[in-house]
């Protein structure tokens, strides 16, 4: 007998470390044919080279072991925002949320719940197995009434655990979905159905007409402690019970296909559309990228200084990012934030290696001065004691930016201190016109600070002239 190889499938699993044809899914397990509709469908209806699917935590976290299309990892229970922000940037993209119900229907249920409710392009499926699969066997939101698991060994009562959630027919209450429908993978007669609703799922992504949802009940043989047949058995027994199968909505025929030109903007075009704020990045291969850090306690303008920089790199035209990092607390809990500056698009945001950091205080020099990369700069306020080893090639500049500040009594103005220090410096590759202009704009709202600025820039550069060769 030869092996049909599943459509949208990889011939050979070998992301999985090793040449195999075989899943990490157990005997009995639903998600393997599951797995195969959503392919088979996938590519039946040609939107294979668009598709991309967000496999979070759970059982079929390793997904992309075998789906052959786009496929994106996620936190456990982020699926629909992760699916959110790629349907937003690749309006193209045909995304599938593949969830199991502990990451679905508990950590990720408001995530879930709002993206239904926004009308996300997604095709969601959620794969209901009436338990935490991966962890091995916790009770689940869908765990049946009475249910023995490792968290409700005297079986699901609902007077401390709560029903059965029911979440197509929450969702059902929803304006925006244009499909939800209820299947079973238990036996072939219900493959099929299963089939079906899937196809119509992805349908609905081909055309670009909204949010369907799929759940697809599902045999988990090693949580619940049958054999295959009778976990089968189970879930056409007990859990259709309590989940009957069928399409409880389909708006298919009336749903209007999204206009290419009426979807959502994305976060790129809100600002780009503002020309006299932002006048559009130019492509320029011949300007390295530049990757900045800066670093210190909330509360001692961190974040405004990266913003500064990544303004000034803007209104040159350069591509730019700027990625804050904040603890809770408004004031004194450590802050920093990221900023990229390059001739093309900006891949990631996240700063690694910077090559220039900028530390306000002592917690963040021991953690960022390792990572600076070499040939890399630091700018570090001088109250902080220099006792770590400097990567090999790594300049260390020592700034007096908060007591300088304090002497010429604005205190919060240490960040301007370490924006001239930058200037002077030249470490950021911008014109210093610029950076200055950046850096009062930031005072549109309070016009009198601008000429303090103007003459702390100044003590600043005096000082720089005088105390760093
Ligand atoms: C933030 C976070 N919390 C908890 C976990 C532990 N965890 C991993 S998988 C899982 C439950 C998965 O169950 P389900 O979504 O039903 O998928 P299944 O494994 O049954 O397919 C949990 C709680 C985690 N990895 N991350």
């Amino acid at each position: 007998m030869t092996e049909k190889k599943t459509l949208g499938m990889y011939d050979s699993f070998i992301r999985s470390g090793k040449e195999t044809r075989a899943t990490h899914y157990c005997a009995g397990c639903g998600h393997g044919i599951i797995h195969k509709l959503v392919t088979e469908a996938m590519v039946e209806l040609g939107i294979q080279d668009r598709t991309v699917i967000i496999n979070p935590i759970g059982c079929s976290v390793f997904g992309y072991y075998y789906w052959d299309c786009g496929n994106v990892g996620a936190a456990h229970g982020r699926a629909a925002a992760v699916a959110t922000a790629i349907n937003r940037a690749h309006k193209n993209a045909c995304v599938i949320s593949y969830q199991g119900d502990g990451d679905l229907a508990a950590i990720g249920f408001n995530h879930t719940f709002q993206a239904a409710n926004r009308g996300e392009h997604i095709a969601v499926i959620f794969v209901n197995n009436a338990i935490y699969g991966m962890t091995g066997g916790q009770m689940a939101p869908t765990t049946l009434e009475g249910m023995k698991t490792k968290t409700s060994p005297f079986g699901r009562d609902p007077l401390t655990c709560g029903y059965p959630m029911h979440v197509c027919e929450v969702l059902n209450q929803l304006k925006a979905p244009v499909y939800i429908a209820r299947v079973s993978v238990a036996d072939t007669k219900r493959i099929m159905q299963a089939r079906q609703s899937i196809r119509k799922a992805l349908e609905i992504q081909r055309d670009a007409k909204g949010y369907a949802f799929v759940e697809v009940i599902s045999p988990c043989p090693t949580n619940l402690g049958l054999d295959p047949i009778k976990t089968a058995q189970f879930c056409i027994d007990q859990m259709e019970k309590e989940y009957p199968v069928g399409v409880i909505r389909d708006l298919t025929a009336t749903a209007e296909p999204r206009k290419p030109d009426a979807a959502t903007p994305t976060c790129r075009e809100y600002f780009e559309n503002d020309e006299s704020q932002a006048p559009a990045a130019e492509v320029d291969p011949s300007a390295k990228e530049l990757r900045l850090k800066f670093a210190g306690f909330g509360g001692q303008g961190i974040l405004s200084l990266g913003i500064c920089v990544a303004e000034a790199a803007r209104m040159e035209k350069r591509f730019t990012t700027w990625y804050p990092s904040y603890g809770p607390e408004q004031r004194g809990g450590s802050a920093s934030c990221s900023v990229v500056i390059s001739g093309t698009p900006v891949g990631s945001p996240a700063v690694d290696h910077p090559d220039v950091l900028v530390c306000m205080n002592q917690p963040s020099y021991e953690r960022f001065l390792s990572e600076v990369n070499p040939g890399g700069t630091v700018i570090v306020d001088s109250t902080v004691p220099l006792n770590l080893p400097v990567p090999d090639g790594v300049k260390v500049v020592q700034m007096p930016a908060i007591d300088l500040s304090i002497k010429l009594g604005v205190p919060k103005a240490a960040n301007t201190m370490m924006l001239a220090a930058l200037m002077k410096l030249n470490v950021t590759g911008l014109k210093n016109e610029n950076l200055l202009n950046a850096l009062y704009a930031s005072f549109k709202k309070k016009p009198a600070l601008v000429e303090k600025n103007k003459e702390l820039v100044k003590e600043a550069e005096q000082w720089i002239e005088d105390n760093l060769k």
